[in-house]
């Protein structure tokens, strides 16, 4: 999508460059209703496909009595097991081959409640429906197995790769004067982004085109172009704009490959869009958690050692893992530690990502505990955590890039008025509401992968960005325009951005809140060179008005090329370019280790994750920073919770655009209140079904739960972390939200919910 706001207001003119409060360029096209998602773009001849879900949990499909749907009006086409085409087998995001045998988007054999079994594709999304409601499936059922809680779970599978150890736990332990052992629950939350999964497909030939929403272009097209066995160069993904994805748009799912299967069997394009219900089971959300975890320490709160394992559900047919030690192992200096991890196959859908995946979880761990033992040694709770501060990485025992979280503590506890808490539960209360003040910090590690972006200056003195990278919201055509204005010396209302096409230059995934900092990387090269490019040619071409200067360099500023001390002549961009007659300049740069250039290596880089850089490579530790102060208010007589007051102060190094930064992290603060409080995906044991698979059921939370929410910056520019000094934003601000809350209740209450969500049964 090309993007350019003639509109874009800012206060002074260093807002549109890096630093820069600039509100969203793409805000107007989204608040006018011009933006058009995916699923909305128009195309001649479109017909429609919708999905049939299985109602058991676990079998196999018998047969499917397709009659009386295939006779029903306008329809074109019903798709079953028996008649889908098998794909080939696609790469995973890793980079490692995929399962074995072809890839039946429409399997035979059930294993979760909700598996997709068969479609219909009508000339009208009504009578897709209708006929939709005709198919008749006979099953073969088997035993399932609904949840962790579940009698035949069993303990499940050891993961290898998730086992820290670093002293000897166990006996420092055993041997420690004060020990805590609880055990910490999360259940099974969704992305419910506003948007649903849809796309649409079009074949022309063996080119395929498909609008779908995408938080990786490249890596999305690479599972359509391996699935179809095409060449990737035969792809076209188009995701101009995303209605929020929060983990759950990264990879290729069946209901994509159904849509694709029935464009190119029926020769038409074809649109399938997910119901809401459906979107339960079409993406797997974020599995339910379980962990114990042991505390031994000091009478006066130093820790000596951290035991925990932890478990998390998966599918019958997928590994996958939310890595629960993941902020166990680094918020504090520990010098005894274990972490075990097994995952538990279910009936279920394979679990994804939703807002950082593992550091989540892990956070309500190890953010509890740590609170349960400053009561336990009755010490403040933010002085437990500065008592425990790790002033190096304890695991990878290496120096961190920057860490403010001494300086996060600070600011937030002043903002907050910490110093005014009284210390014992149940102390604080006004009328009917009790009172409690909770602390808990969070973090989130750097991630780097390589990007590549074209930066183009146009004969008319304005600019253009393009690279297939993504914008759900975060703020990446703001942030990219930004950028190039900066280097470029443009006005940033004549930087043109072009994002969410995967014919554009390559970029990785909008994930693991890496892309600002990846993409910024790159567009600053490319527009370094491309800036280079032009004051060469001011300097060399024969038409060049600078020629006889004598100067060895030229400024660029608010569009006007001039010499350093500004002396005549000062010349527009596109005056420059009419004199010497040119259309164009530009650049295109990558910021690929120079041995990762060749093309195979390019390919697999932007298109998997094999690349992705370990927060701890390079000598430095790298990760964000956060703490967040809570101030709950508890009915006393009917356990309702309402969060009153919070304030949150984050490391995230140097902010591209603090405005946007900040809404990111309330945004990420919110979905933590509304993870505290209100999600849980409730599966009924009898069929291993979610229930609640809709939004008035599966509450999140909406503007009535949040109060005001104060959020400072503490970061620093971090030239270890990124070339530009930024760090993680996207995901850090949630982790950190829930403990903090569950610390606040207790506070307030004496009762220690260690089971999220906190709701009122549970304080009763
Ligand atoms: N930013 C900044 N300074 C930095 C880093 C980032 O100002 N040093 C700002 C920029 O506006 C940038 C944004 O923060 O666009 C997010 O940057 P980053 O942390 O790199 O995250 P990504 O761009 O990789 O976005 C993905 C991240 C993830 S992984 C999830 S999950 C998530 C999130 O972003 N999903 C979101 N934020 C979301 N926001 C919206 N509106 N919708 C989603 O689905
Ligand atoms: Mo975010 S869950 O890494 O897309």
């Amino acid at each position: 999508m090309t993007f350019i706001n003639p509109k874009a207001k800012h206060g002074d003119a260093s807002d549109g460059n890096l630093g820069g409060r600039l509100s969203r360029l793409d805000g107007p096209a989204k608040i006018t209703g011009s933006a058009t998602y995916a699923v909305e773009h128009q195309i001649e001849g479109l017909v429609h496909a919708v999905t049939v879900q299985s109602t058991i949990a676990a079998g196999i499909v018998t047969s499917v009595d397709a009659k009386a749907a295939e006779a029903s009006p306008g329809v074109l086409l019903v798709l079953t097991p028996d008649n889908i085409m098998p794909l080939k087998s696609a790469t995973t995001w890793a980079g490692t081959p995929g399962p074995e045998g072809p890839f039946l988007a429409l399997p035979r054999i059930v294993s979760f409640n909700g598996q997709h079994i068969a479609a219909v594709v009508a000339e009208t999304l009504e009578q897709a429906t209708a006929a939709a409601a005709l198919i008749r499936v006979t099953y073969e059922e088997k035993e399932h197995v609904y949840g962790l809680d579940d009698p035949r779970a069993g303990d499940g599978v050891p993961i290898e790769r998730m086992t820290m150890s670093r002293g000897d736990a166990e006996k420092a332990l055993a041997e420690a004067p004060v020990r805590i052992e609880q055990e910490y629950r999360t259940p099974r939350e969704y992305n419910v982004a506003i948007e649903p999964h849809g796309i649409i497909a079009q074949w022309e030939g063996d080119s395929l085109t498909l609008w779908e929403p995408s938080q990786w272009i490249d890596g999305m097209a690479r599972s359509y172009a391996e699935w179809f066995d095409i060449p990737f160069e035969n792809v076209r993904m188009i995701s101009p704009y995303i209605g929020g994805g929060f983990g759950s748009k990264a990879l290729s799912l069946p209901h994509g490959a159904v849509a694709a299967i029935a464009a190119r069997m029926l020769g038409k394009p074809v649109k399938l869009v997910v119901t809401r219900p459906q979107t339960f089971t079409a993406y797997g959300g974020r599995p339910a958690t379980r962990q114990t975890l042991a505390l031994g320490a000091t009478r006066e709160g130093k820790l000596l050692s951290v035991v925990q394992h932890g478990v998390n559900e998966t599918s019958m047919l997928g590994v996958a893992v939310e890595p629960l030690g993941s902020v166990t192992a680094i918020m504090y200096a520990v010098p005894n530690f274990s972490s075990r991890q097994n995952v538990i196959p279910l009936n279920t859908v394979t679990p994804g990502a939703l807002r950082a995946p593992g550091e989540n979880p892990s956070a309500f761990g190890i953010e509890s505990a740590i609170d349960e033992l400053a009561y336990e040694v009755g010490i403040d709770p933010l002085q437990i955590r500065l008592l425990n501060y790790a002033e190096e990485d304890p695991e990878a025992k290496i120096p961190w890039s920057t860490r403010r979280l001494r300086e996060a503590f600070a600011a937030g506890a002043e903002a907050f008025g910490w110093s005014k808490r009284s210390p014992a539960p149940r102390s604080m209360r006004e009328g009917n509401q009790l009172i409690g003040w909770g602390v808990a910090a969070g973090t989130y590690p750097v991630r780097r992968t390589p990007g590549e972006a074209l930066v183009r200056i146009l004969a008319d003195g304005t600019a253009e960005v393009a690279s297939s990278s993504i914008d759900m919201g975060q703020g990446t055509y703001t942030i990219l325009a930004q950028t190039a204005a900066e280097v470029l010396g443009i006005p940033v209302d004549r930087v043109r951005v072009k994002l969410g096409d995967s014919a554009l230059p390559r970029a990785p995934v909008a994930g693991g809140s890496q892309l600002a900092n990846l993409m910024t990387g790159a567009v600053h090269k490319a527009a370094h060179a491309a800036r280079d490019e032009l004051i060469g040619l001011a300097l060399n071409h024969p038409s060049s008005p600078f020629l006889d200067q004598q100067t060895n360099t030229l400024t660029i500023a608010d569009g006007v090329i001039s010499t350093p001390r500004s002396e005549k002549p000062n010349i527009s961009i596109a005056d420059f370019m009419s004199v010497i007659g040119q259309e164009k300049v530009e650049a295109l740069r990558d910021t690929l280790p120079e041995d990762k250039k060749n093309t195979q290596d390019r390919y697999n880089n932007f298109t998997t994750m094999m690349t992705m850089k370990p927060p701890t490579e390079g000598g430095y530790s790298l990760h964000s920073w956060c703490a967040h102060f809570v101030e709950v208010r508890v009915d006393a007589d009917f356990g309702t919770v309402r969060v009153s007051r919070m304030v949150s102060a984050l490391d995230s190094g140097r902010l591209y655009n603090p405005k946007l930064a900040e809404s990111q992290w309330r945004g990420g603060i919110i979905m933590g209140i509304g993870q505290a409080l209100l999600e849980e995906g409730v599966v009924d044991p009898r069929y291993a079904r979610v229930i609640n698979n809709n939004l008035g059921d599966y509450l999140v939370a909406t503007n009535a739960d949040i109060p005001d929410l104060q959020v400072i910056s503490v970061g620093i520019p971090d030239h270890h972390a990124s070339v530009l000094g930024g760090k993680a934003v996207g995901e850090l601000p949630i982790v950190g939200v829930a403990p903090a809350i569950a610390n606040a209740v207790f506070h307030a209450t004496g009762k220690r919910i260690r089971d999220l969500p906190i709701t009122l049964d549970k304080l009763l």
